[in-house]
């Protein structure tokens, strides 16, 4: 089943210079990029992509950080693509994550913790177009498909 998931690399993957590390392991997975952009999230749109958060201890705290500096967008695309990343990406605390995942190799916070990855495909519908319009999202082909 083809799925659409939103990705995000957070303030710390791009100042801890760790955006190729993550986009490469996403692209050997097998996991097809479809739309990439780099931005600095506005608190209008931060305030949108966590607006399931908006009543929890953390929030404001979490908009802080979102927001503090350069983040880069993506939606991949592949089979069970929501899972898949998900499972790369391990629990939401890097203390407790498992090493292998991202942010079991690379995070010790719970906030600080270099990625999102849409948690179903509701949430995926909501929020890839927060960041992306449909003509910013490409269909095309890649050569090893077949092996995928
Ligand atoms: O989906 P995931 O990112 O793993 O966690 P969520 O429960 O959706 O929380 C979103 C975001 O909020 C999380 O990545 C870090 C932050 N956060 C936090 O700062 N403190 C918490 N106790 C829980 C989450
Ligand atoms: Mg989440």
């Amino acid at each position: 089943m083809k799925q659409r998931t939103l990705v995000l690399l957070k303030p710390d993957a791009v100042n801890r210079r760790l955006m190729g590390e993550i986009i490469s392991r996403f692209e050997k997975k097998g996991l097809k990029i479809v739309a990439m952009k780099m931005l600095w999230m506005s608190r209008e749109r931060a305030e949108k992509h966590y607006e399931v958060h908006k009543d929890k201890p953390f929030y404001e705290s979490l908009i802080d950080y979102i927001t503090s500096g350069p983040i880069v967008a993506m939606v991949l695309e592949g089979d069970r693509a929501i899972e898949v990343v998900r499972k790369m990406m391990g629990k939401t605390n890097g203390i407790e994550a498992e090493p292998g995942t991202i942010r079991g190799d690379f995070a010790m916070s719970i906030q600080n913790n270099l990625v999102h990855g849409s948690d179903s495909e509701e949430s995926a519908k909501r929020e890839i177009p927060i960041f992306f319009d449909d003509s910013e999202i490409l269909e095309y082909r890649l050569v090893d498909e077949v092996w995928i």
